[in-house]
């Protein structure tokens, strides 16, 4: 199916909003106006941009370290996300939490979260709420390669599957965790093969493609609304810059 000019000109718009705040956010941070840490999105957004566009303001989202990208493509308000950045007041968690802890519950954007696989149990907690809640919804779990190494993968897979809950799993495969090849911690080329232990559709597709992840996401995010279960969508993708930046990192280059 074509997908519509309106959309491709909605999501063109946010994967270029995405990027411009992540370069935004990289050079303050080098200049020392930000605190913290920061986990650049970059190379990444047609994943949570494809992925989002099929949602409603309705639907439930859960994202990772790596979270600015997802917050954008839910509807999350930039200036309150680049307020926390800076440690203002003003910002989503008045700017106490920093960049790992945004959220906004009025756009569905449940969280970030900074300790790895910690968002996939969330996520079918949401999961679960939908269904209770029988209007549907559905839920939508974001996390990296690195993250399928943790036990909660296996839990929360396990959990949706017997549950049958409205939720997709989108594994965004960067190629790393932190330092570590994919290939050296996982024994399997396409981590999506996992899907089939738990009993779930498992689809590969090309994560720096929007119009494939657009439409590859339409079909799991349909199927899971329907009543038909768990869904898991492996992306391909690649993050452009390093794993984290931070003052202090900048601080060691010579
Ligand atoms: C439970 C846990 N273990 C280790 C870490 C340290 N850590 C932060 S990000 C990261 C790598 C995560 O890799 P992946 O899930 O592929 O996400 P990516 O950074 O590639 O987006 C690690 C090991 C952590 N935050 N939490
Ligand atoms: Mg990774």
């Amino acid at each position: 199916m074509a997908v519509e000019k309106e959309n491709i000109i909605r999501m063109y718009t946010t994967m270029l909003t995405i990027r411009r705040f992540e370069e935004r956010a990289s050079l303050e941070l080098e200049s020392g106006n930000i605190p913290g840490i920061v986990h650049s999105y970059i190379g990444q957004e047609a994943v949570a941009t494809g992925v989002c566009a099929n949602l409603t303001v309705d639907d439930r989202i859960v994202s990772t370290h790596r979270g600015h990208g997802h917050c954008i493509a839910k509807g999350a308000d930039i200036k309150r996300m680049m307020a926390e950045l800076y440690g203002r007041k003003t910002g989503y968690c008045k700017g106490k939490g920093g960049s790992m802890h945004i959220a906004d519950f009025s756009v569905g954007m449940l969280g970030a979260n900074g300790i790895v696989g910690a968002g996939l149990p969330i996520a079918v907690g949401a999961a679960m709420a939908a269904q209770l809640e029988g209007r549907g919804k559905v839920a939508v779990s974001f996390f990296g390669d690195g993250a399928c190494q943790e036990g909660t993968f296996h839990e929360a897979l396990n959990l949706a599957s017997i549950w049958k809950l409205p939720i997709v799993f989108v594994c965004e495969n960067n190629l790393y965790g932190v330092n570590t090849p994919a290939h050296y911690a996982i024994p399997l080329k396409d981590i999506a093969e996992r899907a089939k232990a738990y009993a779930m559709p498992g689809i590969v597709v090309d994560g720096n493609d929007i119009l494939a992840v657009y439409e590859a996401s339409r079909d799991a995010i349909g199927k899971a609304r329907a009543g038909d279960g768990p869904y898991f969508l492996e992306c391909k993708t690649y993050r452009w810059r390093g794993h984290a930046e931070s003052r202090a990192f900048a601080d060691l280059r010579p």
